[in-house]
Parts: structure tokens; sequence; C-alpha cells
């Protein structure tokens, strides 16, 4: 995707740019024949600038992401300071095709400050088309979208979506439906960047849930221990992935004979099963899976298991953990994230809406231009 190779290597040398979570890269002095000064940078408008530090600042779960490793090609939350340490603004720094796109909290001043010293570091302010202003209604949807969308891929796409959407739509429409399809269907996954999927991790006592929810979501959310029926509510937490970010539900445990946990318990426990988009049922060591239809089967507590079922998870093995959110993260946004980078773009809301309902999606497609 041109966007994504013309992304220059590193934004603003002479800026130290500081991520969350302690993690500090001082970066070095640009030379002249940096490609940044090739590149130039850009502002966005008012209502960009606000949609993406409202994305940005506003929600807690964006500092968490940082815990995570960010997409390379995505958005980036920094805190930008002047020579002398002192915090100028955060700012998400987007890659473009025409260099870099700055969107940052402040005013005017704080925007002259910052242009200033960009330019100080070799930038150039370039005139890029401007997102906000492009004619075409995608463009449109797709910015007002980027203050809901959630995580930080779907922040990416979304951008590459207002920026390149009207042509990429205009090769699909030209496709024949035995392509169009398939990537219809691929685009429609991308309503999990606004609506979070759902998954309810569900088993017998003691089967691991509450730990596992803890260690996925990197919080201590809930109780865990060794007594059986410990947890009595529904318990959500954020599992943050490849910048994608998922909705966790802990449950009170399925007791064999019922007879253990008390009824309202267990009923909560399959309600929420059943409104999740997906259960990911763990099976404790010496048990058997329920059977049920749909579930994602995953032998719990391996590292204690002799028989070494597979899949396995242990929260005491990482490698584990990390295959179960990649599975995770694939069975919502994989098709979507699978497609020709030429092609993977997120949807406006209101487009995927209508893509769902529609029956004529070239049509529909077309009018979005
Ligand atoms: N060895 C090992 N122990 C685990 C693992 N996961 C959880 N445990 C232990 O198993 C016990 C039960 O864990 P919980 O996470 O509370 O289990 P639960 O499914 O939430 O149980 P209920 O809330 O009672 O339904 C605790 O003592 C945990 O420390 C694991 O992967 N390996
Ligand atoms: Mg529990």
């Amino acid at each position: 995707m041109a966007l994504r190779k013309a992304r220059p290597s590193r934004p603003f040398p002479n800026f130290r740019v500081t991520l969350r979570q302690n993690r500090t890269t001082v970066l070095a002095l640009p030379t002249p024949s940096n490609r940044l000064a090739a590149n130039g940078f850009a502002w966005l408008t008012p209502p960009g600038v606000a949609a993406l530090s409202l994305l940005w600042t506003g929600h807690e779960l964006f500092f968490q992401a940082f815990g995570c490793q960010p997409a390379p090609d995505a958005p980036t939350l920094s805190t930008l300071r002047d020579g002398d340490g002192l915090v100028l603004d955060r700012a998400v720094v987007a890659p473009s095709a025409q260099g870099w796109l700055v969107c940052s909290h402040g005013g005017p001043v704080t925007r002259q400050l910052l242009t200033r010293r960009l330019e100080q570091a070799g930038g150039r302010q370039s005139n890029v088309d401007n997102l906000w202003n492009q004619p075409e209604r995608l463009s449109k949807a797709a910015l007002t979208d980027l203050a809901v969308i959630r995580g930080e891929t779907g922040a990416a796409l979304l951008l590459v979506c207002a920026e390149r959407g009207p042509q990429l739509i205009r090769e699909a429409v030209a496709l024949t439906d035995e392509f169009l399809l398939p990537l219809l269907s691929a685009w429609a996954e991308a309503r999990f960047l606004y609506y979070l999927p759902r998954v309810q991790l569900w088993g017998p006592v003691n089967a691991g849930k509450s730990s596992l929810l803890n260690e996925l979501c990197g919080q201590e959310l809930a109780r865990a221990g060794e007594v059986p029926g410990l947890t009595r509510d529904v318990i959500e937490g954020t599992l943050c992935h490849r910048g994608c970010l998922l909705r966790l539900f802990d449950a009170p445990g399925i007791a064999q004979g019922a007879a253990a946990i008390d009824t309202a318990a267990y009923e909560l426990a399959e309600q929420w099963r059943k409104e999740a988009d997906l259960t990911l049922e763990l099976v404790p060591p010496g048990q058997d899976p329920s059977s049920q239809p749909g579930h994602l089967v995953y032998f719990s507590r391996v590292d204690e298991d002799p028989q070494g079922r597979k899949p396995g998870v242990s929260v005491h093995r990482p490698a584990s953990l990390g295959a179960l959110k990649d599975r995770l993260v694939e069975r919502f946004l994989g098709r979507l994230l699978a497609l020709p980078q030429r092609l993977q773009m997120a949807l406006p809301k209101t487009l995927l809406d209508e893509l769902a309902t529609g029956t004529q999606p070239r049509k529909i497609l077309q009018q979005w231009l």
C-alpha cells in the first residue's frame, strides 16, 4: 500500500518521544537528507484533531494499550517535549502518504510552538489534502467515526479509509461478485472495531477462568483461588492485542450437578454465555469438554495436566497465552487483517450497517463515493 511505503522511518527526529509505560526513546538529530524534510508534516483540521485526541487521550484503555506491542504502522501517541524536557503536548502521530499527520490537543499557541519545533527538527509543513474537507461522504463518515472506533488498529484502518477509501471503493465496485462478496464479508468484520466482540469465559469451578481473565487483561480484575465457586458475578475486562480490543467476561463456574453453586449464579453465567459472540470454554485437567456446539474449547491449567491436551493454556506459560490472544483476534478480525494491504481498510459504521442489511452491495458502495 502506497501509504505505508511512503512512511518516513522516524517522526520528529530531534524530539524526545516518551511513550507511556516508561518506554522512553531519545531520538537522534536529523540529517539534512532526512526523509521527514522530504515528506513534510501536516496538521489535521480541528474536528479531526478533536476526534483523534479524544480517541487517544480520553480513554484509559488507550494508555493501557501501550502495554502491548503497538502495531508498527498504527498511529502512535507521543508526549512531545521541548529541548528542556518541558511537556509541550500530547500528540497523535499518524503515517500518511504525504508525511506525518500530527494531531494534538492544544490550541493555536501550542500548535504554533510545535510547528516551530517541528521545523527546527527538519520538518516542512505541507499543504496536503485536508482529510476533513474531502467531498466524499465516505471520508467524512470515516473521520467522524474516528471518535468512536476502538483500538489502534481500528484508528489506523479508518485513517486509510478516510484518505484512500473512495479510490478503493471505486476499485471494489468494479470487481466481479466472485471477488466483491468475500471482500465485503471481510469488511463486515470491521464492525468488531466499533462494537467490541464479547468473549465469555465458561467452564467448571476452578477451571482457571478468573486467573485467565486477569492474565489476558494484564490486571487483577477478579479474585482467583482454590476455593471452588469463588466468582459469584460477571466481571468484565478488556483484552488488547495487536492493536485490537476484545471484551472478556469472567463468570461463576459451572458446578458438577449444579448443587454446589446457587441457582442465581448459575443462571447468570448461562445468560451471559448466550449473549456472547464467543464462549471460551476452559476444561481443567481430568475433566471433559461439555460438547456444547460453537464453543472454543481450551484445556486449562495444562502445566498440571499429565496428558498435555491441546489446545492448552496455562497462566504459567506465556507462549500459550500469546497463542490464545492471537487466536481470539484472528477469530474476530482475521479476515479483515488478512486482506491484501491494498484493500485493507475499515469502513464507517453507517456504511457497514447499510451493507449488512442491503442486498445490492455494489449500488450501496457507489452511493458512498
Ligand atoms: N498450575 C496452574 N494453576 C492455575 C492455573 N490457572 C489457575 N490456576 C489455579 O487454579 C485455582 C482456581 O483458579 P481460578 O482462576 O479461581 O478458577 P475459576 O475457574 O475462576 O474458579 P471459580 O471462580 O470457582 O469458578 C487457583 O488456585 C489458581 O491459582 C494454571 O494455568 N496453572
Ligand atoms: Mg473465578
